[in-house]
């Protein structure tokens, strides 16, 4: 298996279940500050140019939640996605949670901040996005109460998701009103699996 990333991004969910599975793969640097996702033969295997990329035998799949859910049903006997269908549904909630009410006004703050061109930087929606993710953690700092994993009583998919997503957002000092979940994802971390912290990565690419 090969996995195309880069150390700071959302590739980090794609390696974290990778060394949570103890799997083999071969990791392929995509540059993103040198343009490198931007490259033709880039593009072939990702038309969005867009990371992470995890290619296994003839499968080119993109989309970190796609590759991780992926990952999960390869190998069901390391347990990492339940077997009953209803926990398994609420894998899939958590999962969707994290994607569309967690990382998306993330995803806003960091185009309006960094990525778009400055004249198209909107601080009002910074602003927005800001609340709006305080109000959606405020629902999932209420689940964690006294609870270990986000899903029953053991780790699944859904919990290397969120904590890359709590990570990102603690960046930005946007866990200050949530202790269970900067606790929970600190917990997360300190897993021997657990890839680099996003600072940390950040660091790595920055020498
Ligand atoms: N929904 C995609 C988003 C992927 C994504 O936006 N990746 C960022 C890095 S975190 C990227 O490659 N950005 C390059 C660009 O947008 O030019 C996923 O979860 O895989």
């Amino acid at each position: 298996m090969k996995l195309y990333e880069f150390a700071p991004t959302r590739s980090i969910r794609a390696r974290w279940i990778l060394q949570e599975l103890g799997v083999d793969f071969e990791s392929m640097t995509v540059n993103l500050a040198a343009g490198e996702h931007r490259l033709p033969e880039f593009l072939k295997m990702n038309p969005c140019g867009k990371l992470p990329v995890l290619v296994d035998d003839d499968l080119v799949l993109t989309e970190s939640v796609a590759i991780v859910l992926y990952l999960a049903e390869k190998y069901p006997h390391k347990g990492l996605i339940p077997t009953d269908i209803q926990q398994r549904s609420q894998v899939y909630r958590w999962l969707l949670f994290t994607a569309t009410e967690l990382e998306q006004p993330l995803w806003r703050i960091a185009r309006h901040t960094m990525l778009y061109p400055q004249h198209l930087r909107l601080p009002a929606e910074v602003s927005l996005a800001r609340q709006d993710f305080i109000d959606m953690a405020a629902v999932m700092e209420e689940h964690m109460q006294g609870c270990q994993f986000i899903v029953g009583n053991t780790v699944t998919i859904a919990d290397f998701v969120c904590a890359y997503t709590l990570d990102w957002a603690n960046e930005i000092q946007l866990l200050e009103g949530c202790p269970h979940l900067l606790q929970y994802m600190e917990r997360m971390y300190a897993r021997s699996s657990a890839p680099l912290r996003i600072a940390e990565a950040l660091a790595s690419i920055n020498g």
